[in-house]
């Protein structure tokens, strides 16, 4: 892996997330506040799918301007939507097209002669159209006939369409699948980019995001808190935290400090909190409570982190207000609060306390304090 590009979909596969409603103006926070971060790609929902889409799309593309994200709209493979968004100014189109049998059946009735064709006119009038950037998504890539794919691919690659996308759909993909299956695309000679879009159905969204890379994929798609159909897809918080313990030299290029921010702005607007598993955002992703555990942070955080919270602008939380407090952790503390005096028996006797309060109820900072306080008079 030498290079990634992230294409944030939070304003089209998050806005068909089941609790989004966003307005105007919260997208326009959001895009902002993407574009801060440094993604190269902010993905947007056709202009068809309601009315004074377009005015909205001008004006958000006019926001960003001198910035450097891009804006694509993700379009079907209907002449009427293409114009449409050709007429928003838009960076690229995202074209998309059903390709697997499940697909054919239950939406476009289309066989895969009749879908390439489709998608290959319409990359050509986008082309034709001066439109800087086309690309295709060959929906429900994972459940499709590989040769289906195959021949997809390569008369696509032959009018020069300049990315293709292979999403997981239905998020049922493991992880060396979708690294076998990229693999076997970039491996041939094809000149467009490789893009992979993977649902969480399974949970495996962020691995099988990171596998695509492996197998030769530049581009993925995140959205902000991971939002979209259903469960949603790969969050960014997650692609960012894979790549940041194995290959940070590759995000040097986004302000990371951004991320917390970006995930509270759409938390906030969905009126939901940042999950508890969120990677890197969660409330709790940096806080440590087991005795063992603190002991060992207050030597080496590397010992209990596989990232450093400063990373991300990112305060790491040691929780000593707890029925499982240790002597370390109240040593540390008391040295917080300027308190060098106690010695080994009273930092013992202290935790025991502090142990025997939080677990007859929970317990805050402020009653540690007051037990290590109490002791100075003793
Ligand atoms: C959708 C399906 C899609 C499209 C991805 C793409 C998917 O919601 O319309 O444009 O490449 O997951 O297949 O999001
Ligand atoms: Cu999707």
């Amino acid at each position: 892996i030498k290079h990634v590009e992230i294409l944030d979909s939070t304003l089209r596969e998050g806005e068909q997330f089941n609790g989004a409603n966003f307005t105007f103006e919260h997208k326009m926070q959001i895009c902002l506040s993407l574009a801060r971060f440094g993604v190269e790609y902010i993905e947007m929902s056709s202009p068809a799918s309601y009315s004074n889409a377009i005015d909205e799309l001008r004006q958000l593309i006019c926001a960003l301007d001198g910035m450097k994200s891009k804006i694509l709209v993700h379009c079907r493979c209907h002449l009427a939507d293409v114009e449409l968004a050709l007429q928003s100014g838009a960076y690229g189109i995202n074209l998309f097209i059903g390709t697997s049998s499940y697909l054919k059946n239950a939406s476009h009735g289309k066989s895969i002669e009749q879908a390439t064709q489709t998608a290959v006119d319409m990359v050509k009038y986008v082309k034709s159209q001066g439109c800087q950037f086309v690309r295709v998504g060959a929906e429900d890539a994972f459940r499709t006939n590989l040769d289906d794919l195959l021949y997809m691919c390569t008369a696509l690659n032959d009018v020069g369409v300049d990315q293709i996308d292979f999403p997981d759909t239905v998020g049922g993909a493991t992880p060396f699948e979708v690294y076998e299956r990229i693999r076997n695309v970039s491996s041939r000679s094809f000149q467009f980019k490789i893009e992979f879009h993977g649902h969480n159905d399974t949970g495996c969204a962020v691995a099988n995001s990171h596998a695509a890379l492996e197998g030769g994929a530049l581009c993925i798609d995140t959205s902000v808190l991971g939002i979209g159909e259903r469960n949603g897809i790969c969050s960014l918080s997650g692609f960012i935290a894979r790549l940041q313990s194995l290959k940070p030299e590759l995000l040097t290029k986004y302000d990371l400090n951004e991320l917390p921010k970006l995930d509270t702005l759409v938390a906030n607007i969905l009126g939901i909190s940042i999950p508890h598993d969120m990677p890197i955002t969660s409330p709790f992703a940096f806080t440590h409570k087991a005795g063992v555990h603190i002991k060992a942070m207050l030597t080496d955080s590397r010992a209990y982190e596989i990232m450093r919270p400063e990373d991300f602008g990112i305060e790491r939380t040691l929780n000593i207000a707890t029925r499982i407090t240790g002597k370390h952790a109240v040593a540390h503390r008391a040295i917080q609060l300027g308190i060098i005096t106690l010695n080994n028996d009273q930092l013992i006797a202290i935790a025991e306390q502090v142990r025997e309060e939080g677990s007859l109820k929970p317990i805050s900072l402020d009653t540690v304090d007051i037990i290590i306080k109490s002791f100075l008079h003793n």
